[in-house]
């Protein structure tokens, strides 16, 4: 299958707020040279850069107001005489009244997102952009008749929301791949999201809507992030109820609990009976994950990916989490492997 790539993904490099200081995120460059690197040793097949998309392609997953802020947001952070790195500080929580967006930047950086985990500077936009445009080659190149495509997105998508970010994540690339397919015409689309953390943006981007299926298999949120969503009685809401599956599992899963939980997932796919499937991909599910909790082995993942074949549906893998940075590429590329009956 293809992957599509972009070199730049480099230009953004966040920081993390961990134990009670500034550090480097967890979350960086070299996570998506990693998987590139196994892609071409494996021979998975042709690496492709993006197509350009407009800003509009974004807005539908998202709304325009919070797309216009994502790409003004470090101009208008810098224009306030600051070099450092833009991070939110104040939060519209419960019983806070206002719910009108602030003027300026510190406000609006509250307002549009979850949690500190997504800082912005100077090359985010670009390279959340270019992110988006990977996913959005994959599904143009599965409606030209490709039955599985690889886009190697960083920063990741799955925290983002409608109208927030989150989770080291900008724009929710897989909700956008899976909102295009819709508007080109496709009845149904399934998202299924095996990243170790509950895809929440995705979540909260179709939970009132019946034409695209949600499912998630993640660590409990009552132990794990996001810790305000992922729970089983999610279930959607208005025409959306019932198109929104959780599947928690607790700390310390491995591929004999997980295994089931897949199935589980594929039965509720195959009942949605999709055109297409967007695959979250997140391989934070490894046993060595530094961030996470589960027990998947390097072989779990070809096994995955042999499941997923089994739906027999064009397929677009969308690349999320996965730190532990020696093994991501492979475990990642597995389940491409997996798919593609290359066990
Ligand atoms: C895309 C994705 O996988 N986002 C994950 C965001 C997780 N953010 C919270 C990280 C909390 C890290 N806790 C560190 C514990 C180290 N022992
Ligand atoms: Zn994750």
């Amino acid at each position: 299958m293809q992957t599509i790539y972009s070199s730049d993904h480099r230009l953004h490099q966040g920081v993390e707020l961990k134990d009670g200081a500034v550090s480097d995120s967890f979350e960086k460059p070299i996570r998506a040279e990693t998987v590139l690197k196994q892609v071409k040793a494996a021979g998975l097949g042709d690496v492709l850069a993006p197509n350009v998309y407009e800003r509009s392609c974004y807005v539908g997953a998202h709304s325009e107001r919070y797309v216009e802020f994502l790409a003004s947001a470090w101009d208008d952070w810098a224009a306030t005489g600051r070099t450092c790195q833009a991070l939110p500080l104040v939060w519209p929580v419960r019983g806070l009244p206002s719910t009108a967006m602030p003027q300026f930047i510190d406000g609006k950086l509250g307002f549009f997102s979850m949690d500190a985990g997504s800082p912005i500077n100077a090359g985010t936009w670009s390279a959340v952009s270019s992110s988006a445009n990977s996913a959005l080659t994959g599904i143009d190149a599965l409606a030209r008749g490709d039955k599985a495509v690889f886009a190697l997105c960083r920063p990741p998508g799955h925290h983002a929301g409608r109208e927030y970010m989150g989770g080291y994540c900008y724009l929710n690339n897989a909700a956008i791949a899976a909102q295009r397919c819709i508007s080109q015409g496709a009845k149904r689309v399934a998202v299924l999201d095996i990243d170790f953390h509950h895809g929440n943006g995705t979540q909260d981007i179709f939970y009132d809507r019946n034409d695209v299926l949600f499912v998630s298999i993640h660590g409990d949120p009552a132990v794990s992030f996001p810790y305000f969503s992922g729970f089983a009685d999610e279930r959607g809401i208005g025409e959306g109820e019932g198109f929104n599956l959780n599947l928690p599992l607790p700390k310390g899963t491995a591929m004999e609990q997980y295994e089931p939980a897949l199935q589980q997932a594929g039965s509720a796919i195959a009942q949605h009976a999709p055109d297409a499937l967007v695959v979250s991909l997140g391989v934070d599910t490894f046993e060595g994950d530094p961030i996470s909790h589960f027990r998947l082995r390097t072989p779990d993942y070809l096994r995955v990916g042999e499941m997923l074949a089994g739906l027999g549906l064009p397929t677009l893998f969308v690349m999320e989490g996965g730190y532990m940075v020696d093994e991501i590429g492979i475990n990642a590329v597995n389940v491409l492997l997996g798919f593609e009956g290359r066990a």
